[in-house]
């Protein structure tokens, strides 16, 4: 295995993978970057917690003093939380890092990479990056996409962010060939609030067709992931018309500030948490708690199959 070197798994991780218990693999940069301290760790502690009661191992996955961790004790969750400043690790970023023995937290993409390279087929998050709004003049897609082609993993995921262009992220998806299954939806849905309007050419209704998909999916596919849309449950999802006003001017804020790249993201993040006055974050946790509690179960699921 090319990672080998630099690899760290925790116990529980390689005793699971060597056991073949089901694992469920989560990313960093929403602790290190998508949410404010102590909600970042207290949520970070509670995904963990909700996986395991739902019967699989969480594995965290960050860098640390250039060592790629799969799983982190409670001391490493907190150094992540609370240390400055953390990298936002991509894709691209991955070498640098290693190669300067730099701390961060890995996004969706290398989250992918990493999971699929140890064997951890499922993979749960808030909302994966994508085609950004004003993406046709700033050219900004997240590499999240792109990793769906390369990465065999399943990611359970809330939609992509609102604060992106969801049509043109489902067009991406298509293009790349990636299958988007809705979980007990047929709409796309927005991260923040569920009904969207965008239909999904798929869906299903229990975990157990979702495995079946998934498993064929990796059998005669091989080398892409899934992305499954699992909206946010009702109570906790925000009012639509009043949510994509803040996140216009949000957006329009970051033009003016000249904010772009890998910065546009936690930015945006960052002022709807200012806008709706706390509100974005609560939704934000909710929806990663449930995205955990299907990921956990997917994993199961599989499990059962072979
Ligand atoms: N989802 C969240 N919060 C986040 C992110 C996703 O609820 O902070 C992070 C993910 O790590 C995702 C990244 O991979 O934002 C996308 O960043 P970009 O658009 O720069 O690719
Ligand atoms: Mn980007």
């Amino acid at each position: 295995m090319k990672l080998k070197p630099f690899l760290i798994l925790n116990e529980e991780v390689e005793e699971a993978l060597l056991k073949n218990q089901a694992v469920v693999a989560l990313e960093s940069t929403i602790i290190t970057h998508g949410l404010p301290y102590p909600q970042n760790v207290e949520m970070a502690r509670q995904v963990e917690a909700i996986i395991r009661q739902h019967g699989a191992i969480p594995a965290t996955i960050a860098f640390l003093k250039g060592k790629i961790h799969v799983g982190l004790n409670s001391e490493q969750l907190t150094q992540l939380a609370t240390s400055q400043p953390f990298e936002k690790i991509s894709r691209r970023d991955i070498a640098f890092v290693l190669a300067k023995n730099l701390s961060g937290g890995t996004t969706v993409a290398t989250t992918m990479w990493v999971a699929s390279e140890v064997g951890i087929p499922v993979f749960a998050t808030g909302g994966i990056g994508g085609v950004h709004r004003k993406a046709e003049s700033t050219f900004d897609i997240s590499s999240d996409l792109e990793e769906f082609t390369r990465s065999p993993v399943a990611v359970v995921s809330a939609g992509a962010k609102a604060i992106l262009d969801l049509p043109k992220t489902l067009e991406y998806l298509e293009t790349k060939g990636v299958p988007v299954i809705g979980f007990k939806t047929k709409e796309f849905p927005a991260f923040y609030y569920a009904k969207t309007g965008l239909s999904l050419k798929t869906s299903v209704d229990t975990i157990q067709e979702l495995a079946k998909v998934i498993d064929l999916h990796r059998q005669v596919d091989g080398q892409g992931g899934v992305l499954i849309a699992n909206p946010i449950p009702e109570a906790f999802a925000l009012e639509a018309s009043s949510i994509e006003r803040l996140i216009q001017q949000a957006v329009e804020e970051a033009e003016q500030q000249h904010i772009k790249g890998y910065a546009l993201t936690p930015f945006l993040l960052s002022r709807m948490k200012t806008l709706t006055h706390g509100e974005s974050v609560e939704s934000n946790l909710q929806l990663v708690f449930h995205n955990a509690e299907v990921a956990a179960k997917l994993a199961v699921a599989l499990k059962q199959i072979h």
